[in-house]
Parts: C-alpha cells; sequence; structure tokens
C-alpha cells in the first residue's frame, strides 16, 4: 500500500458558485460550448442557481469580466468560453494571445481555478468539431476540469 498523502479531486460538486464568462462572437460554436458546460456542471451536482453567466462582446473581453468577477471573491471557480477562429483575420494571433495570457493572470493572481475554454482554430470546421461533434464538446471537458480543480483546491 502506498505511503504517500493523494491530494486529487473528485467529479462532484453541490456547494459551489460558479460564473461562466461567455463570448458572442462565432456565437453558433460558443452556445454549444455553454450548452456543454451547463451539462456537465449540472450532472457533477451543482444546481443551476448557482451558476451565473455574463456575456461579452467577443474572446478579447473575457479576461476583463472573469478579472472582476474573481476580485468579487463570490466565485469558487470561473469558466472562459470562446472560439477564436482564423479565418481570413489578422487580427486572430493578437486576439488568441491577449485573451490567453489574461485568463492565466487572473486565474494566478486570484487564486482561483479559471478554466480555459477558448476554441483556437485555423478554420470553422475544426471550430465545429471541439463544440459536441468529431473531437467531443471542449465546453463539457472544461464543466468537469472545474469541478476537479474547486475540489483540488480545497485541499491545499
Ligand atoms: N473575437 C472572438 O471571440 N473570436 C474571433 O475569432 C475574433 N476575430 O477573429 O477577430 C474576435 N474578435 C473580436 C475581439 O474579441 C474583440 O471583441 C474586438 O477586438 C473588440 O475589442
Amino acid at each position: 500500500m502506498s505511503e504517500y498523502r493523494v491530494l486529487e479531486g473528485n467529479l462532484s460538486l453541490t456547494d459551489a458558485k460558479v460564473g461562466i464568462v461567455v463570448a458572442r462572437f462565432n456565437g453558433f460554436v460558443v452556445e454549444s460550448l455553454l450548452h456543454g458546460s451547463l451539462d456537465a456542471l449540472r450532472r457533477s451536482g451543482l444546481p443551476e442557481s448557482n451558476v451565473t453567466v455574463a456575456r461579452v462582446p467577443g474572446a478579447f473581453e473575457l479576461p476583463l469580466v472573469l478579472q472582476r468577477m474573481a476580485a468579487s471573491g463570490e466565485y469558487d471557480g470561473l469558466i472562459a468560453l470562446g472560439a477564436v477562429i482564423r479565418g481570413a483575420t489578422t487580427h486572430y494571433e493578437s486576439v488568441a494571445n491577449e485573451c490567453n495570457k489574461g485568463i492565466a493572470n487572473v486565474m494566478l493572481q486570484h487564486s482561483i481555478p479559471v478554466v480555459n475554454a477558448v476554441l483556437t482554430t485555423e478554420n470553422i470546421e475544426q471550430a465545429i468539431e471541439r463544440a459536441g461533434t468529431k473531437a467531443g464538446n471542449k465546453g463539457a471537458e472544461a464543466g468537469l476540469v472545474l469541478v476537479e480543480m474547486v475540489n483540488l483546491v480545497r485541499q491545499l
């Protein structure tokens, strides 16, 4: 039998407050991510009334709202949902980079789990694949990551 102590979050959560920040840009993809996250949280035992959903225009705006929600001290964990799709726009790189950097900063500054489910893809097909078709639903995965991380952080 192992002697070491194991810290590991389980996948059941009934008493946490969770915030989900959702970008409207590429909404046909991002709404499927939101459905996935809500479904995963519900099936982990979290009442829907414990979840707050905030909407922002695009992925670039996600970090500010995540930061304000984290600073409020009201949330045990946050999820960021968006889709940055390269397509024809050169704006892609800076939106994707700033968004990812900002999300990581919020998590470390406020010391709560902030799950990054902002898709960054080359084209729309890849984004659709990750939003509930061939490659699963990254929003649902984010819900489970949130549950595990909230439970783990409670043990630290
Ligand atoms: N926002 C996205 O969420 N996804 C994108 O693919 C995207 N592209 O490609 O431009 C995008 N741009 C908008 C950006 O997030 C801001 O809303 C905008 O720059 C205003 O600050």
